[in-house]
C-alpha cells in the first residue's frame, strides 16, 4: 500500500484520526510502537529543533525533506508534512510535491498565507487571494504521481477575512482538487462544524497548546464532524521541558542524580529501538563460532 492510500485508509478507519507530532525518526519510532497510525512533521517543529529558528518561513525544501527522509526511513507510519506556502511558484509547489513523494511522505498540507508567513496561531497574518490559493492547490494536484497521495489546503483565512472567507476558499480548493481542509486557528467547535457541513471532504482540527484553538477533545470534535486531530508539538514541548530541567539541575547540583527518575531507562530507549536485534545480529555475523 502507497503512503498516501495507507494515510487515506487511516483517516477512514478512525473518528477521528490522531495524528501526532514526532520531530525526529526516535520520536516516529515510538509513536508508532504506542499505536498510533499517523504522524505529522510540522513545520514550526522542523525549523526549531532542527535548526533553532522561528516558524517563519525560513526554512527551505532541501531541508523540510532531510528530516522527512530521516523519520519515513525509521517508520512505517504515514507521515503528513507541512510544506507551509509550497516554497514558491507553480512549478515550486510541483517540485515540492514529487520530493515529498519521494521521499516516503503520505501527505502534504499547504497554506494561503503569503510567502512571508507567520505561524498560524500569531497576529498580523497575511494570506493570497483566493484565485492565487486556487492556483497552488492546482499545481499540487497536477503534480502527484500517486493519485492517493494527499494534497490537504489549509487556509489561515478566518483570522484575517472572517468566517465566510475562509468556508469560500475551503469550497474553492476542494473544487481544485485538495482532497483535505486544515482550517486554521479555529476558535470554537461550532466553526470546525460549519467547515463539516460547507465541505464534503476530511477535516483536520489543529490542537495546538497556547494557541488560538481551546484544547477540544478528540470526542468533542467528532461530534462537529472532524475527521483528523493534530497534536503537532504536544511530545516536542513536553520533552523541551524536560530537557531544559535536566540541564538546569546538571548546571547547579553537580550532577544528574535529582532528574533520573525523569528519564527514559537505557533499557526503554533499546526497546524503542530494537538495539537487542542489532546486536544479536552482530553477534550472528561476527561471533558464531
Ligand atoms: C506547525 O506545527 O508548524 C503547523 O503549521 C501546524
Amino acid at each position: 500500500m502507497s503512503p498516501g492510500k495507507s494515510f487515506r485508509h487511516a483517516v477512514a478507519a478512525n473518528h477521528p484520526l490522531q495524528i501526532v507530532g514526532t520531530v525526529n525518526p526516535y520520536c516516529a519510532m515510538m509513536a508508532e510502537q504506542v499505536g498510533h497510525q499517523a504522524i505529522y512533521l510540522s513545520g514550526g517543529g522542523i525549523a526549531n529543533a532542527s535548526y533553532g529558528l522561528p516558524d517563519l518561513g525560513i526554512t527551505t525544501l532541501n531541508d523540510v525533506l532531510e528530516d522527512v527522509r530521516r523519520i519515513t526511513a525509521a517508520t512505517t507510519l504515514p507521515l503528513l508534512v507541512d510544506i507551509d506556502t509550497g516554497f514558491g511558484g507553480a512549478f515550486n509547489i510541483a517540485r515540492t510535491v514529487k520530493e515529498m513523494e519521494r521521499a516516503g511522505a503520505a501527505a502534504i498540507h499547504m497554506e494561503d498565507q503569503v510567502a512571508q508567513k507567520r505561524c498560524g496561531h500569531r497576529p498580523n497574518k497575511a494570506i493570497v487571494s483566493q484565485e492565487e490559493m486556487v492556483d497552488r492547490i492546482k499545481a499540487a494536484v497536477d503534480a502527484r504521481v500517486d493519485k492517493d497521495f494527499v494534497i490537504m489546503a489549509r487556509t489561515d483565512a478566518l483570522a484575517v477575512e472572517g468566517m465566510d472567507a475562509a468556508i469560500e476558499r475551503a469550497i474553492a480548493c476542494v473544487e481544485a482538487g485538495a482532497d483535505m481542509i486544515f482550517p486554521e486557528a479555529i476558535n470554537t467547535l461550532e466553526q470546525y462544524q460549519q467547515f463539516s457541513d460547507a465541505v464534503k471532504v476530511p477535516i483536520l482540527a489543529n490542537i495546538t497548546e497556547f494557541g488560538q484553538t481551546p484544547l477540544f477533545s478528540g470526542e468533542e470534535l467528532a461530534e462537529c464532524g472532524v475527521d483528523m486531530v493534530l497534536y503537532p508539538l504536544s511530545a516536542f514541548r513536553a520533552m523541551n521541558l524536560a530537557a531544559l530541567n535536566v540541564y538546569q539541575h546538571i548546571r547547579k547540583d553537580g550532577h544528574q542524580r535529582n532528574v533520573v527518575d525523569q528519564m527514559q531507562t537505557r533499557e526503554q530507549l533499546y526497546h524503542y529501538l530494537g538495539y537487542h536485534d542489532y546486536e544479536q545480529k552482530l553477534d550472528k555475523l561476527f561471533n558464531e563460532k
